[in-house]
């Protein structure tokens, strides 16, 4: 057993392990950390993972429901330490983790993973109480400096990922019984004992078993309640989830949903009114503290929220921005989908804007009070490769179909090299006046693991109550 796997195994048991060898540890990830991109690219499949914040057991629990690495391929979207009591264990397991299966997980950065942040959140004094000084606490920020500040998720398919977490219990297939349905699974919520909860077909019904009165089967809504409906907004909306069905009609504004799907970008916290394009990510010097302000600052700290544009924070730091926003910027980009954490969800993910960004959160009754549940989302690979956009995320509004006849070039205004497809849209480049409509890519297949906080034996409690408001 390597010094590696021994420490691993260690910190599993929920045990820090001694200072020589975090400073080892540390030294051994920032090596790693360096030749890392800003926007790292990940291969799916892949679960993505929310906030953490120093819960072990929980991380624990994750692990459990959720499959355990390098079994399951990670990708964890910062906030690691503050607020729980085991910062320490659980950012040095997941640090192991990245330095022995470097492939197999991707760790970007939280705005808690900051000298400041955590100075008043927990971390610091976590590391003092546990070591006696301030060393391990400064091995880590060192670390904190060379994390990646975002994630690209390229090769994501639209059905819903396999499911190799199936539950066992009973010996036989203990999903709960849903109706029948037609059509394409678009995205399936699952509990911690792998039963499913709900199923959304692509478009049309939103399918949940409910007690005792069997399973019910309704109309997906027009649009995500949290939109404002306004007929601008209707008009550029995406053709996809949450319209009616339309048939194929060339030349329609109306189109069918598009049949592929492009990258995921994960960050931490959301868009920067600096930030246009990945390529703006991908320049920027991120090898330093946090800043108070500037586009580092702000895909750390930033939120989606209900209005037009962009907004101020109540944060204080980072931007609130709008659907719109959102919209334009995956657009742009060629991202189906956004996938961000930051924020407390009381169902442990929240889709926002016609499903074009989500919010992951993988804290459990969130400071031991909260009593909310976490989650995970799983997305798969495309296996069938047809009509899959490979390029994507430079930033050009380059389009590329592969291996797609009518039926692509009908599902999307898709031009090679800014053509127009003889429709109303601008191929990306630039000329998005009053005109333009948006028809931004299919979502990602997905699966939410829902499960709640593990149970907590008399070491797991906290000792003394979490401090600061609960929204940073
Ligand atoms: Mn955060």
């Amino acid at each position: 057993m390597s010094d590696l796997d021994r420490a691993i195994a260690q910190l599993r048991a929920c045990r820090p392990i001694p200072e020589p060898q975090v400073r080892e540890l540390c030294y051994r990830a920032r090596e790693l950390l360096i030749e890392e991109a800003n926007v790292v690219t990940v291969d799916a499949p892949v679960t993505i993972c929310g906030d953490i914040h120093g819960q072990f057991h929980d991380l624990m629990e994750l692990f459990r429901v959720a499959g355990d690495v390098p079994d399951t391929s990670y990708l964890f979207m910062g906030d690691f330490v503050d607020r729980g009591f085991y910062s320490l264990e659980s950012f040095l397991l997941l640090l192991c983790l990245k330095v022995r299966y470097p492939d197999r997980i991707t760790l970007i950065r939280g705005n808690h993973e900051s000298r400041q942040i955590t100075t008043v959140y927990g971390f610091y004094d976590e590391c003092v109480r546990k070591y006696g000084s301030a060393n391990v606490w400064r091995y880590c920020c060192e670390v904190f400096d060379y994390l990646a500040l975002g994630a690209l998720i390229l090769g994501a398919s639209t059905d819903v990922p396999e499911n190799r977490m199936q539950t066992t219990q009973g010996g036989g297939d203990t999903q709960t019984t849903l109706p029948d349905v037609e059509g394409e699974i678009e995205c399936e919520v699952l509990d911690a004992s792998g039963e499913v909860r709900e199923k959304v077909l692509r478009r049309q019904f939103s399918v949940r078993p409910e007690a005792g009165a069997g399973s019910r089967i309704s109309p997906a809504p027009e649009r995500d309640v949290e939109e404002p409906s306004s007929p601008t907004r209707e008009s550029r909306s995406s053709p996809g989830v949450g319209a009616r069905p339309q048939q194929p009609q060339m030349g329609s504004l109306f189109k069918p949903p598009p049949t592929t799907t492009g990258a995921l970008l994960c960050v931490h916290g959301g868009l920067s009114p600096l930030i246009q394009n990945l390529n703006a990510i991908r320049l920027l010097d991120r090898k330093q503290e946090v800043p108070h302000e500037g586009a580092m600052c702000d895909l750390l700290w930033s939120d989606p929220d209900d209005i037009e544009g962009w907004g101020l924070s109540p944060r204080g730091a980072g931007f609130l921005f709008g659907a719109d926003i959102v919209r334009k910027f995956n657009h742009a980009n060629d991202l189906s989908m956004i996938c961000r954490a930051h924020q407390l969800v009381m169902e442990g993910y929240k889709e926002m804007f016609d499903k074009q960004i989500v919010t992951v959160w993988s804290a459990p009754n969130y400071c031991y009070r909260c009593g909310n549940v976490a989650a995970v989302m799983e997305v798969g690979e495309d296996g069938s490769n047809g009509g899959a956009i490979r390029r994507v995320g430079n930033g050009e509004g380059r389009r590329e179909m592969v291996g797609h006849g009518q039926e692509g070039m009908g599902s999307r205004n898709v031009v090679g090299d800014g053509q127009t497809n003889g429709q109303p849209n601008a191929n990306g480049n630039g000329n998005e006046g009053s005109g333009a409509v948006f028809w931004n890519l299919a979502t990602p297949g997905r699966r939410y693991r829902v499960f709640e906080a593990a149970p907590q034996g008399t070491r797991g409690m906290p000792a003394k109550k979490p401090v600061g408001e609960y929204f940073l």
